[in-house]
């Protein structure tokens, strides 16, 4: 057994805690039927920050494919985006949805 800290775990394994990249997330855009698609061109610029030619390509392809990826983040960030996505969509009343997929 090697060294260990006052709780008893292995001094290496808290190395190997502390210089652990953190997972990433996939946040994926939803097609439907109703949202307009000048509203996720919006979307993918201010959330996502995308250019235009970059949001209009996604928003494009989501539309003609069922889904596409807006981004991806560590899990909070990821959770955040979507939060504000789903809030923005709610307050201008069209049913866009994202979901979340780890990497
Ligand atoms: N399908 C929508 C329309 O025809 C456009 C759209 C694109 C909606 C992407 C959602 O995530 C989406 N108005």
């Amino acid at each position: 057994m090697g060294i260990e800290d006052k709780r008893g775990q292995s001094i290496k394994e808290e190395i190997r805690q502390e210089l652990k990249k953190p997972s990433l997330y996939h946040v994926f855009l939803l097609n439907d039927d109703y949202t307009t698609m000048d509203f996720v061109v919006s979307v993918l610029e201010k959330v996502f920050h995308k250019s235009a030619v970059e949001a209009t390509q996604v928003m494009l392809h989501v539309h003609r494919s069922g889904k596409g990826l807006a981004g991806t983040y560590t899990r909070d960030i990821a959770e955040t985006k979507i939060s504000t996505v789903h809030a923005l969509a709610r307050e201008y009343e069209f049913p866009l949805k994202c979901s979340m997929e780890k990497e």
